[in-house]
């Protein structure tokens, strides 16, 4: 990228999922995870407005493999609402692994949006859940906030900021993605998607050089 993006009092901070569980020696540990801290860290301290999703499933969640007898963590089942990925028990509510990583300074953050919690619906976005039809009231909220685009960083980039960087989109917000501030799980080719489904949506894929 050239232009670098200057940011304005309508921009905001989107940090996904950047859980104890997702970073090495989680749950669900995604490759790196720990290492996009120190760059959220400065990234918060830029943004007037900064918010957080927070995975927050309940013990027996049905995307946890452990729901589905005979089922493997990685497998992907049939469910009421389509094809699901299943994962290890991870981010079960009150848990150590389901806190916001201890280094991060997420202080100023104005809102903390828990997802996941339907037992039987997984949410991989943080504005409509894996049914595709229950919406979490994050549009609304940030609508009302008079927010006009969103800047993501966090965890993990083909899943959750993936999802979330989709729906922002398709619910009118502008939407640029910072790279190096995620990390992928990549799964059978799920990082490639997810960049062309982003870039096909009308995201922004920028890194934290491209801010002005
Ligand atoms: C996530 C898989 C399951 C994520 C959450 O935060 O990307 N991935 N739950
Ligand atoms: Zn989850």
């Amino acid at each position: 990228m050239t232009n670098l993006l200057t940011l304005a009092p309508d921009d905001a901070l989107l940090v996904v999922d950047p859980q104890v569980d997702f970073c090495p020696g989680g749950a669900l540990a995604v490759p790196g995870g720990d290492e996009v801290i120190p760059l959220i860290n400065a990234l918060a301290g830029r943004f007037s407005r900064v918010f957080v999703t927070q995975d927050w499933h309940p013990p027996g969640h049905g995307s946890f493999a452990s729901s589905h007898p005979g089922r493997q963590p990685f497998e992907t089942v049939e469910v009421a609402y389509g094809p699901q990925t299943l994962w290890p028990d991870h981010c079960v509510q009150g848990t150590p692994g389901a806190a916001i990583h201890p280094a991060l300074h997420l202080d100023r953050a104005e809102l903390v949006l828990r997802k996941g919690f339907h037992p039987g619906i997984d949410s991989y976005s943080a504005f409509v859940e894996n049914d595709r039809r229950t919406p979490t009231g994050l549009a609304s909220y940030l609508q009302e906030r008079g927010i006009r685009r969103l800047f993501i960083a966090g965890l993990a980039l083909d899943y959750c900021v993936h999802y979330s960087a989709v729906d922002g989109r398709r619910a009118g917000f502008h939407v640029v993605v910072l790279e190096d501030a995620c990390r992928a799980i990549d799964l059978q080719g799920s990082l490639a998607a997810a960049r062309r489904g982003m870039a096909e949506a009308g995201v922004l894929l920028a890194t934290t050089a491209d801010l002005a």
